[in-house]
């Protein structure tokens, strides 16, 4: 081989952006093993290829943030089922890097109301306090009047939008599918995922908005947000009760959760006290105990996937009884009462029913003590 031929080797374009978009995909995520890794990302993104036919089965169950439900709306269903991994990590997302973020000046009055209408984003929960200056520096004020059009579907995405006041009203296809009233954040879909705007959001009122715009977005919050969402996917797919969530819920759920560890023996709820929120379990097994007399009775054990400490939040009781971590270490996601409330409310008549399941055993065990 001459040196000559040696120059002339030559890395195709497509070989480069691959492995640009698969690197960013590993330094992000940090996975254990790279060569695992890089089998499933690459599956991913071979059955994701356009010409791949079927596609829209093929991704199916695969990992997906925003994989859908079968029974929902067609716009989401088709435009919106693609792999993750090859949507939020395209080399754009290198792009985003470059520069500093933005500073908007703001008065203490501003500032004031800013750091008021942030403090329930779910979205923010996971960022340093570092990078929550930067959020509140990048952030500006946008007045809107009734009927004005905030976003459309189908557009690209350029602002990510927190609400201070006015009511707005979602629209997918022209139909109304949601309502945010005086709270809440909407536009992270289209930043978070690179897709189109995947609904219309139009002003019902006067309001005052906080936007960001999407390379800031991208480059403070992507990582944290998008990891976040990525490592409660499972757990909360796996929990039957939240099969009732649309999916768009599930990811505000995953925003809201809060990882907490406790060893071997741990008590995590204490029978009689007040309520906080109510926990899911990724890992470990957890034993639920109720006085009774002098002593404690285990009444049941409950795993990976099942949840406790929801009962207490239905009724507004205190705990009905006690748990532990047993055999190990436990690691569970935590749900916090406010969230609960605004994400979960309407399934209060799903966990309402295992109050009656609690019941029926509470009287079955009560009967079986007597007859002793
Ligand atoms: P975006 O950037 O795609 C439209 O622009 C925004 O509407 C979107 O981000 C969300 O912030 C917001 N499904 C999808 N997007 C929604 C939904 C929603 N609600 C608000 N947005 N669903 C409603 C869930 C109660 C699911 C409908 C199938
Ligand atoms: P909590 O908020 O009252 C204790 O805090 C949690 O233990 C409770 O929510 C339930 O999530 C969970 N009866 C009452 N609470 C139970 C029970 C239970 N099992 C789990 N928890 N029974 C056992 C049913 C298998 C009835 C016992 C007689």
């Amino acid at each position: 081989m001459s040196s000559d031929s040696s120059r002339r080797i030559q890395v195709p374009d497509e070989l480069k952006e691959v492995l640009l978009q698969f690197s960013i995909a590993f330094l992000v995520e940090q996975p254990p093993d790279v060569i695992d890794y890089a089998v499933e990302y690459f599956t991913k993104l071979q059955a994701d290829r356009p010409s791949v036919l079927n596609t829209d089965q093929s991704t199916d169950d695969q990992v997906s943030v925003n994989s859908q439900d079968a029974d929902e709306p067609p716009v989401m269903a088709t435009s919106r089922r693609k792999s993750v991994f090859a949507e939020a990590y395209d080399p754009e997302a290198d792009d985003d890097d470059d520069g500093a973020t933005a500073v908007f000046p703001k008065t203490d009055d501003q500032r004031a109301r800013l750091v008021e209408s942030v403090k329930n984003v779910l979205l923010f929960r996971s960022l340093e306090k570092e990078q929550m200056n930067q959020v509140l520096d990048a952030m500006f004020e946008r007045k809107v009047q009734p009927g004005d059009y905030i976003i459309r579907q189908g557009d690209d995405g350029d602002n990510f939008y927190v609400i201070e006041s006015g009511i707005y009203k979602v629209y997918i296809n022209d139909k109304h599918i949601n309502t945010y009233n005086h709270t809440g954040l909407f536009g992270e879909l289209a930043l978070l995922y690179n897709m189109p705007r995947a609904a219309t959001v139009q002003a019902e009122t006067n309001g005052l908005l906080w936007a960001m715009d999407r390379q800031t977005f991208r480059r403070i919050l992507l990582k944290s947000a998008f990891r976040k969402r990525k490592m409660y996917e499972e757990l909360l797919n796996s929990v039957p009760m939240l099969k009732a969530l649309q999916n768009y819920e599930r990811m505000n759920l995953a925003d809201a959760l809060v990882s907490k560890s406790y060893d071997n023996g741990a008590r995590i709820i204490k029978q009689g006290d007040a309520a906080d929120g109510m926990y899911f379990i990724e890992e470990g097994t957890v034993s639920v105990r109720m006085d009774q007399e002098d002593a404690e009775v285990e009444i049941s054990q409950l795993g990976k996937g099942q949840y406790f400490g929801e009962l207490a939040l239905v009724t507004h009781r205190p705990r009905a009884a006690s748990v532990y971590a047993t055999g190990g270490p436990v690691k569970l996601a935590f749900l916090d009462t406010e969230a609960f409330e605004r994400i979960m409310g309407f399934l209060t008549d799903v966990l309402k029913r295992n109050i009656v399941i609690y019941e029926q055993m509470f009287t079955d065990m009560a009967r079986r003590n007597t007859n002793l």
